[in-house]
Formats: C-alpha cells, structure tokens, sequence
C-alpha cells in the first residue's frame, strides 16, 4: 500500500511538471485530489489494514496530499507569471515610433479677408450691420431708386422666389435698412459684409453666389473726397503703402455722381500686365453719393444730410491680395488650396 501510494505521487508530480497550461493542472487535482481519485481510494481501503500500520499509511496519504498541492500551486504561478509576461511582450508600445500629427482648423481665406477689411474699417470708425439673405423686392430695388422695370435690374438679373421676395442680389438694401433703423440719427456709418445671389454664369472671376461689402456714411456735409480718402486710406492697409486708387465715372441708380473704383494692379503696380489686362488697374469697387431720392425715401432729407456708399467684391480682394487666378478655388474645398492660407 505504501508503494502504491508513492507511485501515484510520482506520477502526479510528473503531470504537473509537464504541465503547460492551467487547465492541465486542474485535470491534474481532479483526478488525484478529488472525491473520487486514487489517493481517497486508498484511505478508504485503510480499515483492512492491521491497526499499527493504520496511522502511518494515514500520514503518509496526507503528507502526498499536500504535496501534491503544493507543487499543483508552485506550478500555477510559474504559468501565471509566464503568461503575464508573454502577455506584456505583445502588448509592448514602441516609443520610438514617430508620433501621429494633430490637424488642426484654420481660417478660410474669404473669412480672413473679411475679418482683414472689417478690421480696417473698425480702425476708421465704422460698425458692423447685418441684413436678411432673402430680401424684399422693396429693399433691393425700389428703396434704392430701381422702380420695377428699371433696365438696370437687368445687370442683376436674380432669383426670385415670388415676385416680391428675392436672393439679394447686392449688399446695398442693409443701407435702407439701417437707415431705416437708425430715424433720421447722424452719423450712420456702417459696413456689411455678406453672401449675394445673381444668375451669372460662372467663370474665372464671376460666381453666382459670391460676397460684398457694403459701405454707408452719412452725415452734415459729407463729400465725394471723405469717400476717396477712405478708400485709399483701405487701400493702402489692405495692400500696401504704395497703392493708388482711381475713380472712374460710372453709373448706379441710388448713387450720384457713382464711380468705379480701381487700384494700382498689385502684380505689375502699374506698369501693365496679363492680371490687369495691360490698363495698370483693377477694379475692386462701386461707389458713389447717395442718391437724394434713397437718402429721402429711408427718412434722412437730402437738404440736410449727405452721404457716400460702396460696395466691393470680397472674393475680388481676396483673389488680388492672394494671387488666386480663379475665383472658384474658394468653393470647391480642396484642401491642398485652402491650407495655404492657414493663419493661427
Ligand atoms: C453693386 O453691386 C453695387 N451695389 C455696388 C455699389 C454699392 C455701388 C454702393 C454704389 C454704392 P456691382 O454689380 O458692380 O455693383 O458689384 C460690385 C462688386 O461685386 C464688383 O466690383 C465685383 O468686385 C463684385 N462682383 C460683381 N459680380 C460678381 C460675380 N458674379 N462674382 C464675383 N464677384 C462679383
Ligand atoms: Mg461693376
């Protein structure tokens, strides 16, 4: 019996040693440990034994036990540890490897264009306005001396969503309407920037959405040379100390006299070039004096008060500051386009 006894031992032992994985080691404690195995066999059989030997057998049955035990426990955290480490050796991080860039967001050059001239004008005393994208025939027309079937709606030909309710087609009805808003106060002056809407054909320097910049001042005694020295006042810190601005005779139905407003070509600076189509000049603006009738029509009487407006294309500016020879680069969202202009 207690040969028997110490053959099983050693056969236990052996198992656990070969023991590679912790559910071997639980076969193991099954089959020799439990209930119904070899050692609790022999314990049972004990009663056939002659008395001497009964505790000896009895204590050599335990001492097996516990070390069978002992060496199942010492064998499971020797495999615990093992797979801890191949664990880490998978999971190891490469400190070395080069990190992955954050991207971050940048301005869109219409937008700093438009903070740029919004800035400037600031500095001048001017305050921002807003107005409505969808507009009433009224303010984009009539309030500005453009009576129905006035020839020259046709310059702005638009959307129309009924025949009294359009797409802006120009930032000049935000003049009525802050005039409007402002009852016969003084001084009224103001920029807004915002989107405008015409059925142009789309090519190199026209879209039919594009934006401007509306200019109003009006107040006693304001004159044709406050709205020149403005704008080459604008046109010097947009562009340059060097620029020149010139003023061209034109005609818009709610300014009188009107003009057009050109600076110096910033590529060839007057000398004549492809950009500015050999003239020196490029044309950034229209502007004028405020018509007697819209000054009067918005409640200011011409008598008393003055005033000069314009209205500049800001995808123009932005095309002229930048060198883009195409205004649709600024829709289209290529990335490789946009990210030229980033600013922080
Ligand atoms: C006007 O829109 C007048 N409301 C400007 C004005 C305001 C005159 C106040 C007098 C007093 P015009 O249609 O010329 O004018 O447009 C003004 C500017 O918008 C142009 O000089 C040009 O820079 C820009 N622009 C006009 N059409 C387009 C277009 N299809 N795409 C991009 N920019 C355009
Ligand atoms: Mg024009």
């Amino acid at each position: 019996m207690k040969d028997k006894l110490l053959a099983l031992k050693e056969d236990a032992l052996t198992k656990v040693d070969n023991a590679t994985e912790p559910k071997d080691l639980q076969n193991v404690r099954v089959e020799y440990l439990g209930k119904k195995g070899p050692i609790t066999e022999v314990l049972r059989g004990m009663g056939q034994l002659p008395a001497e030997e009964r505790p000896v057998i009895g204590q050599l049955a335990n001492d097996i036990r516990s070390d069978i035990e002992a060496a199942l426990q010492e064998k499971e955290s020797e495999l615990a540890a093992k797979q801890l480490e191949a664990q880490l050796a998978e999971e190891k991080i490469d400190v070395t490897l080069p990190g992955r860039p954050v991207t971050t967001g940048a301005t869109h050059p219409l937008s700093a264009v438009i903070d740029d001239i919004e800035n400037i004008f600031m500095g001048l005393g001017f305050k921002i306005a807003e107005g409505p994208e969808v507009e009433q025939d009224y303010y984009n027309f009539e309030a500005l001396n453009l009576p129905k079937n006035h020839p020259a709606r046709d310059m702005q030909d638009s959307f129309y969503i009924t025949d009294e309710i359009l797409l802006r087609t120009h930032t000049s009805p935000v003049q009525v309407r802050t005039m409007e808003a402002m009852k016969g106060e003084v001084p009224v002056k103001i920029i807004c920037p915002g989107k405008v809407f015409r059925r142009d054909d789309d090519d190199a320097t026209h879209s039919h959405q594009f934006m401007q910049i509306e200019g109003l001042y009006v107040d006693r005694g304001v004159s044709m040379s406050d709205l020149k020295g403005i704008l080459l006042t604008f046109a010097k810190e947009m562009f340059g100390e060097d620029q020149q601005i010139r003023l061209r005779p034109s005609f818009f139905p709610f300014t009188e006299p009107s003009a057009e407003v050109d600076i110096s070509c910033i590529l060839c600076h007057g000398e004549g070039c492809r950009v500015c189509k050999h003239t020196g000049w490029i044309e950034i603006l229209g502007s004028g004096m405020v018509h007697p009738r819209v000054l009067e029509m918005a409640g200011y009487d011409p008598k008393e008060y003055s005033g000069f407006a314009f209205g500049m294309g800001v995808e123009r500016i932005a095309m002229l500051k930048y060198g883009v020879d195409d205004i649709r680069h600024f829709y289209t969202n290529d990335q490789r386009f946009i990210k030229q202009f980033q600013r922080l």
